[in-house]
């Protein structure tokens, strides 16, 4: 699988890319213990601040209960309108409490940023997304979402989770690869959560002050350039892969607060790919046609989670294993090396980090959606589940035990989509297709 070729280009990027001299201390033990970031905000702050990270991370998840009232009365607020200054350092300091590891503001300007994303829809490199095409005109018009927006305050929420290691998985054909976001919980609840509290705490404080700020947060939930505004916000530089990445690797989800306060805008991040191109090179469907730009329609992402109907051929043998994402492009990154365990909202959940592929197959619909209860995976349906594990099953060894009979078990699937890529598979199995 892409084990071999990943490693070759991994030693590539290492020797490309601009790795910073960096204490490379992060076992995945020791990440644990990272210390949480910001303590020394100044203001009120959770007692656990001086703790490790994982025992933050459990303080905030009793915290992010539905009754949790962030910004509760009694909370001492700034009383004097030069402490508008503070804001900034004070929401930072409040992400950090939230476990986010960085917080960036930028203005609202996306002129840059419209030539490309509109030569990139013309192209028809969104495929079949065509809520990209549609609302490009808002994702390009902040103001459309929020009259009245200034500022964009854009947040990044680690996810790696401490799962069965990604390559061993993805050259195990007998088991099923799930991308690592897509392992614990559904993100767009807790980012978005997180974010709320955040902005409620900014708004109590914009009131202490006199100022109007009103709010609305995000995280994949709307037409928002994401990526693009973390970029502005210092919070991550685009890779090559055109994901978010961060001397810390690129893990991360990504959620923006946008707001009607004034605030002064961070640096933008410099870029740190240097002459690196692992990503380009590792991606098993050359979906990363250039630096920096992704045809979808070629990413196993899409194929696997946005496209509705029939996987075009040419592209599943390709796929192997992945049956819900693909990470090949930041296995690669030699930034990753220096990535930490993320949030553990994102702990894997079910076994899905390494269950056998029969197995994923045998589930009838009510099983895929109780054990997928609160995954991002139970929103791609039953039906778009079985034709990817069946594309997965056509990939093993020929011989593989028990996968021409979970095969045939599903030749009269009710849906013409599952019986045709069960075909297609069976086709594969049997050394015709
Ligand atoms: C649509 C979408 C997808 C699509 C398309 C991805 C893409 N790169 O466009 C698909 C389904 C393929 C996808 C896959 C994944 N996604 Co996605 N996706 C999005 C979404 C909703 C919009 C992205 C977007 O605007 N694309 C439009 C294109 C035009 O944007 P772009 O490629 O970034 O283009 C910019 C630059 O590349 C550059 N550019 C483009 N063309 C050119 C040409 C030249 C010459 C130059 C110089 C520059 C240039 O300018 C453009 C405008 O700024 C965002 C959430 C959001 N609202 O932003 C999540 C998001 C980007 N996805 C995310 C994730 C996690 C993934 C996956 C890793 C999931 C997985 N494991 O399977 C993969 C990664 C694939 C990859 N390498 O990008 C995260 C990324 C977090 C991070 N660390 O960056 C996001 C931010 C969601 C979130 N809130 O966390 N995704
Ligand atoms: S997610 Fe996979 S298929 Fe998509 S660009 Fe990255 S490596 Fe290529
Ligand atoms: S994003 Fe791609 S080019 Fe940039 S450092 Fe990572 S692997 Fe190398």
């Amino acid at each position: 699988m892409a084990t071999g070729t990943q490693q070759g280009a991994y030693q590539r990027g290492l020797a490309g890319a601009e790795v910073a001299v960096q204490r490379n201390d992060h076992s995945r033990c020791e990440q644990r213990r990272k210390r949480a970031a910001d303590a020394d905000s100044g203001f009120r702050v959770l007692q656990v601040q001086a703790k490790d990270r994982l025992v933050i991370i459990r303080a905030m998840h009793e915290e992010d209960s539905e009754t949790a009232a962030v910004g509760a009365a009694g909370r001492t607020l700034p009383a004097t309108a030069s402490e508008a200054a503070e804001l900034p350092r004070r929401i930072r300091a409040w992400g950090a409490e939230l476990g986010f590891a960085a917080i960036g503001i930028s203005g609202i300007d996306l002129a840059a940023a419209a030539p490309a994303l509109l030569r990139w829809l013309q192209l028809g490199r969104h495929g079949e997304m065509d809520y990209m095409a549609k609302h490009a005109p808002l994702r390009l018009a902040p103001q459309e979402l929020l009259p009245g927006v200034r500022t964009v305050i854009s947040a990044r929420l680690p996810y790696y989770p401490p799962a069965a290691d990604a390559e061993t998985v993805l050259a195990d054909d007998r088991l099923g690869y799930v991308s690592r976001y897509a392992l614990g919980r559904d993100y767009h609840r807790t980012v978005r959560g997180r974010l709320q509290k955040l902005a409620t705490r900014l708004q109590e404080a914009a009131a202490v002050l006199g100022q109007p700020c009103g709010c609305r947060v995000f995280s994949d939930s709307a037409p928002v350039l994401e990526t693009e505004f973390a970029r502005q916000a210092g919070v991550g530089w685009r890779g090559k892969h055109t994901l978010s990445l961060t001397r810390a690797g690129s893990w991360h989800f990504l959620g923006e607060i946008y707001t009607t306060l004034p605030l002064p805008a961070d640096a933008p991040a410099a870029d740190h790919c240097g002459d690196c191109r692992c990503c380009l090179d590792a991606c098993p469907t050359a979906a990363i046609v250039a630096p920096y730009q992704l045809d979808a329609r070629l990413c196993i992402s899409y194929l696997t989670i946005e496209l509705h109907g029939a996987i075009p051929l040419p592209l599943r043998p390709l796929i192997g294993n992945r049956i819900y994402g693909c990470d090949d492009c930041q296995l690669c990154c030699p930034w990753n090396r220096f990535a930490r365990l993320g949030d553990a909202d994102f702990a894997v959940r079910n076994g899905l980090d390494a269950t056998p592929l029969v197995a994923l197959f045998a589930w009838n619909e009510s099983e895929f959606g109780s054990r997928l209860a609160g995954s991002a995976i139970r929103r791609i349906g039953h039906e778009r589940w079985l034709r990817n594990v069946a594309v997965a099953l056509g990939n093993s060894r020929r011989g593989t035990p028990g996968v021409v009979a979970a095969l045939r078990s599903r030749l009269d699937d009710p849906s013409a989509l599952v019986r045709e890529h069960v075909g297609w598979a069976l086709a594969r199995q049997e050394g015709a297709a």
